[in-house]
């Protein structure tokens, strides 16, 4: 018998899920009021007021909830229904204590449902579980960092062991994660990003020589034009959907490309706005092309096309030639590529009828301030490659790229995914990054590429693999296989996961696992005595700071830059010339460090709470300058 848990209650009696109606409206005075139901729940009245009302405000904390950008004012109401749901995961009065983990085998844990696991609390001290044993027992810090120090010892090949990044790790925490593990030994530094926006970085790299989207939020406010393309941000990004009714109001016409009906693109309620609240909602999306799965590339393919007949039709001024002549290449190759397709079989793919892409067709050729938006209905994809390009081709027809209101918009998911590629977490580190690494710390860092999420899996399947570290996330349920992972980590020697809360890579992991727990986005960070502030760049390349509000849930945890330098000093030792101990109690010295060695981080270190500084030029999308791809 297991006794009931909290959040139990939203399961009906076999245990199964409710499927309602299908929702019309996305967000507006329901939206609201869920939120706050849910973070009082968790939180109780005080402290989720306190919280929701510095949440993406300057002198607040930035939302772990996703990673749209903060709009420049400071309504007080900057967070949206999954925000606060995400802070009330985080900011909730519960706790896991040592007597939880003695009451609950590991065997008992796995038998529970995610959902189950994530709702228990916060976890509040390092526990361990020896090789063997049914149950995690508390271990002090320093005997934590010296289990991880005496299994990389024991293994001897810094290739041995692998370092996961989730996306919500803050740019000075990632930054020394992967200085750390270089100076390991190794670029076994897979992230969320390889199962999110891996193929966006590919794909942008491939053509405009950056993988970063190239517009600001000012952009999408100003566009003529918007596509949004395989992505529900009613639900993923509810933010993104003020700004899209901003667009519009000013004129912008909206298509959805979705096989769903999603509600939250077809009628929107702004819960910041009374109209928004009192009225039907403002309907999003102009056209709705419900294209079959998968047949994006498709669509795209002919819409290409109909651009290249619509300027034969038009005697010009559909293509940008001036743009063309200058700064694309292979433009003859993409016309008779297009010319040559054929046009009733891509369309009989796309399932759609021929005036509904031909009124598309028409709005790009009579638009210029063109904005694609896309996310994982695009990027998840097998052919999400050649499909993001295409996106990019129609941007490069129409000479939309890199001008106000114009340009890519690949919709970031966690909160911090780009920056940490920015920071470095990435296994196939570009040499320039390293050589600014190598010049600023004088240490030779590793060259070779390391593994990826997926060659990490079979590393560890086959038995290639002893120490297995998570920085956040939750590698067991978020990688393609669970079932093929789950017998991979068994098979490693030791696993380490620092995290906020309890899931399923605690339960199942390695021989002998380590649980260190740390501070979230939304609590305060004193570590060296100081409060402490971090730096987290969004989805359109914004790096801003964000300082927690509440009291930690429990005095034990650390940071997640305390927790990296404590992990240096014990695994490279005392003699170590990285100063650890002075970077953690004085996050500034970190960010002069970033600044040294990322392009475009200047004047990070002196960045005010709330305000901005943009990783690459705001309008410019042509420049590399990034260590990695951003996923
Ligand atoms: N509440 C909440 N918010 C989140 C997250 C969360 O876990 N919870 N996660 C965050 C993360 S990490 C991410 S990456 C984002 C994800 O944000 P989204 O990408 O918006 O998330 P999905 O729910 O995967 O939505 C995919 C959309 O693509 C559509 N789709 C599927 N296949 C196709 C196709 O072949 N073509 C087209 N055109 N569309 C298709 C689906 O119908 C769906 O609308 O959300 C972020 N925000
Ligand atoms: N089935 C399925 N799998 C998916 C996806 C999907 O839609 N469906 N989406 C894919 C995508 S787009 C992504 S991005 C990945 C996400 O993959 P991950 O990032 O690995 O997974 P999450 O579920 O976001 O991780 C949640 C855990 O992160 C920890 N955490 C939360 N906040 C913090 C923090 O501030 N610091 C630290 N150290 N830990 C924290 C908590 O312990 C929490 O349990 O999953 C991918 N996998
Ligand atoms: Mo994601």
């Amino acid at each position: 018998m297991t006794t009931p848990a909290p959040g139990d209650e939203e399961r009906d009696d076999e245990g199964g899920l409710h499927v309602g109606a299908r929702k019309q409206v996305a967000a507006g005075i329901p939206g609201v009021l869920w939120s706050m139901r849910h973070a009082q729940e968790q939180l109780g009245p005080v402290r989720s007021a306190k919280t929701l009302l510095k949440l993406n405000q300057p002198d607040g904390f930035d939302c772990p909830g996703c990673a749209w950008p903060d709009p420049g004012h400071t309504s007080h109401f900057e967070f949206c229904e999954n925000g606060a749901k995400a802070i009330a995961e985080e900011a909730t009065v519960r706790r896991i204590d040592a007597g939880f983990f003695a009451r609950h085998t590991v065997d008992d844990l796995a038998s529970r449902t995610d959902h189950w696991l994530g709702q228990q609390g916060r976890l509040t001290e390092p526990m361990h579980r020896p090789a063997g044993a049914q149950h995690y027992r508390p271990i002090s810090w320093d005997d934590a960092f010296g289990v991880v120090a005496d299994a990389l010892a024991a293994s001897g090949d810094p290739d041995r062991a692998v370092f996961y990044t989730s996306g919500r790790t803050s740019n000075e925490a990632a930054f020394l994660y992967q200085l750390l593990v270089r100076k390991v030994g190794t670029n076994n530094l897979p992230d969320c990003s390889n199962m999110c926006h891996e193929s966006s970085g590919v794909a942008l790299s491939q053509t405009i020589g950056i993988g970063k989207g190239s517009v600001t939020l000012d952009d999408v406010h100003e566009a003529e034009l918007l596509l949004i393309v395989g992505q529900n941000p009613g639900t993923n990004h509810p933010r993104m959907l003020s700004a899209l009714e901003e667009a519009k109001r000013r004129g912008a016409v909206i298509v959805a490309v979705n096989p769903l009906p999603e509600a939250g693109l077809i009628r929107f309620k702004n819960p910041q706005k009374a109209r928004g609240i009192v009225g039907r909602g403002t309907a999003l999306a102009d056209e709705y092309l419900q294209v079959k799965l998968g047949a994006d590339l498709a669509l795209f393919e002919l819409l290409n096309r109909r651009l290249v007949e619509l300027d034969d039709e038009r005697g010009g001024g559909v293509l940008d030639r001036a743009f063309l002549d200058e700064r694309c290449d292979g433009v003859d190759e993409l016309f008779a590529h297009l010319r040559s397709l054929d046009v009733d079989a891509l369309l009989a793919a796309t399932g759609l009828a021929a005036d509904e892409v031909e009124r598309v067709a028409q709005l790009l050729a009579d638009r210029s301030r063109i904005i694609i938006c896309w996310a994982m209905g695009i990027t998840q994809h097998r052919q999400a490659v050649p499909t993001i390009r295409e996106m990019v081709n129609t941007l490069l027809l129409r000479g939309a790229i890199g001008r106000a209101g114009a340009g890519v918009c690949p919709v970031r998911g966690h909160s911090n995914v780009q920056g940490d590629r920015t920071m470095g977490i990435y296994e196939k580190p570009a040499p320039a990054f390293l050589d600014a690494l190598a010049a600023e710390f004088g240490f030779e860092p590793p060259r070779d590429h390391g593994y990826d999420t997926v060659d990490a899996i079979r590393a560890m399947a086959r038995g290639d693999v002893d120490v297995f570290v998570g920085m956040g996330g939750n590698f067991l349920a978020a990688t393609p296989d669970t079932e093929a992972t789950r017998a991979a980590l068994a098979r490693t020697k030791l696993t380490v996961q620092v995290s906020t809360k309890l899931n399923r890579s605690h339960v199942q992991g390695g021989e002998a696992a380590l649980i260190l727990p740390c501070l979230g986005r939304t609590e305060i960070d004193r570590t060296g005595g100081a409060v402490q502030r971090v730096t987290v760049e969004d989805s359109m390349s914004m790096v801003h700071a964000s300082a927690g509000r509440l009291e930690p849930a429990s005095p034990h945890l650390r940071s997640e830059v305390a927790i990296v330098c404590g992990l240096a000093r014990r695994i490279l030792g005392a003699g170590d010339d990285v100063p650890w101990a002075e970077l953690a109690a004085d996050y500034g010295r970190i960010r002069d460090r970033i600044e040294a060695v990322v392009p475009g981080f200047t004047a990070a270190s002196t960045i005010p709470a709330g305000s901005c500084c943009p990783t690459r030029p705001a309008t410019s999308a042509c420049s590399p300058r990034t260590p990695g791809r951003p996923g």
